[in-house]
């Protein structure tokens, strides 16, 4: 059989859509989304697997604390994903990084679903005599929509090669990171401010029996207050954590779900 294998990697500016398109691509939420900036913390790796070829994306924070860093994270990919949608400074990232050197760059513009068509061809007409040597594709991570035709232009330009990681698997990340990140998701999505950034996640235990899944897990908050604001007006925020999370386990895993989840106070500080 010839088959072939690569590395993409996905950069970009915050809040684009780099972790929706990993998700539509590889079928499941392995990358948490919400509306708001800096969502994804750590660099997590989805594998679409074909018949005859295996495609391992990496998401990344959209934040850009490091240029050289970026730099050496794209020289290892076979080919890079600039993601990006209308309004965004892209010659300002393109120069930081020098992106034109690296070897196979697709740009992507997303959320075409938003734009009238107008809008849409300007923008395209633009980026294509801006990036005149590199690959633009409009595309709705969201809706899914020219996903297909993303695939298999990367498919294309991956070389032959056998699968790097057995082929039933979709991510590199434990279950009990997709656990923490579910919980950690749902905080951001139902708590204001700070306090989704004062939190941290650990799921201390994750049984799986034939019909359920246990799990136990842990929120680590630094004040009384933090923990009072989770509990929210007689645990009606908690209670909601809980139920969403619960909900979303199940469905990721495809199995019915009994979350434990327990507030704990880390260090207090008078
Ligand atoms: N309308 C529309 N919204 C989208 C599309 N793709 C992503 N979004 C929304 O954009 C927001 C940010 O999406 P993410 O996938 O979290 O973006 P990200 O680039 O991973 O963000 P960070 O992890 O914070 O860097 C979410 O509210 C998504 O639902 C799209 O194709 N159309
Ligand atoms: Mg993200």
């Amino acid at each position: 059989m010839i088959h072939k294998s690569g590395f993409v990697k996905i950069i970009g500016y915050p809040n684009v859509g780099k972790s929706t398109l990993i998700n539509a691509i590889i079928g499941k939420n392995i990358s948490i989304v919400t509306y708001k900036a800096n969502t994804t913390r750590n660099n997590i790796i989805g594998i679409l697997n074909l018949y005859n070829s295996q495609i391992i994306f990496y998401d990344t924070p959209g934040i850009i604390i490091n240029n050289n860093y970026i730099k050496k994270y794209i020289t290892e990919a076979d080919i890079v994903i600039y993601i990006t949608e209308i309004g965004k400074n892209n010659e300002l990232f393109f120069k930081k990084i020098n992106i034109n050197k690296f070897k196979f760059t697709i740009i992507l513009l997303n959320k075409i679903d938003k734009y009238q068509n107008y809008i849409l061809k300007n923008e395209i007409f633009n980026l294509k005599s801006n990036y005149p040597d590199f690959y633009i594709l409009e595309i709705s991570a969201l809706l899914k929509f020219n996903i297909n035709k993303l695939i298999n232009i990367i498919i294309n330009n991956i070389p032959y090669h056998p699968p790097y990681y057995p082929k039933d698997i979709i991510t590199d990340r434990s279950e009990r990171f997709i656990v923490n990140e579910i919980i950690r998701k749902n905080i951001l999505l139902l708590y204001n401010k700070e306090i989704p950034y004062y939190v941290n996640i650990t799921t201390e235990f994750f049984k799986e029996e034939d019909n359920l899944i246990n799990i136990r897990s842990l929120i680590f908050v630094e004040r009384f207050s933090h923990k009072k604001i989770i509990m929210g007006y007689n645990n009606i925020s908690f209670n909601k954590l809980i139920k969403k999370s619960q909900i979303e386990i199940t469905s990721f895993f495809e199995k019915k779900s009994n979350l434990l989840l327990l507030i704990k106070i880390k260090k207090i500080i008078f």
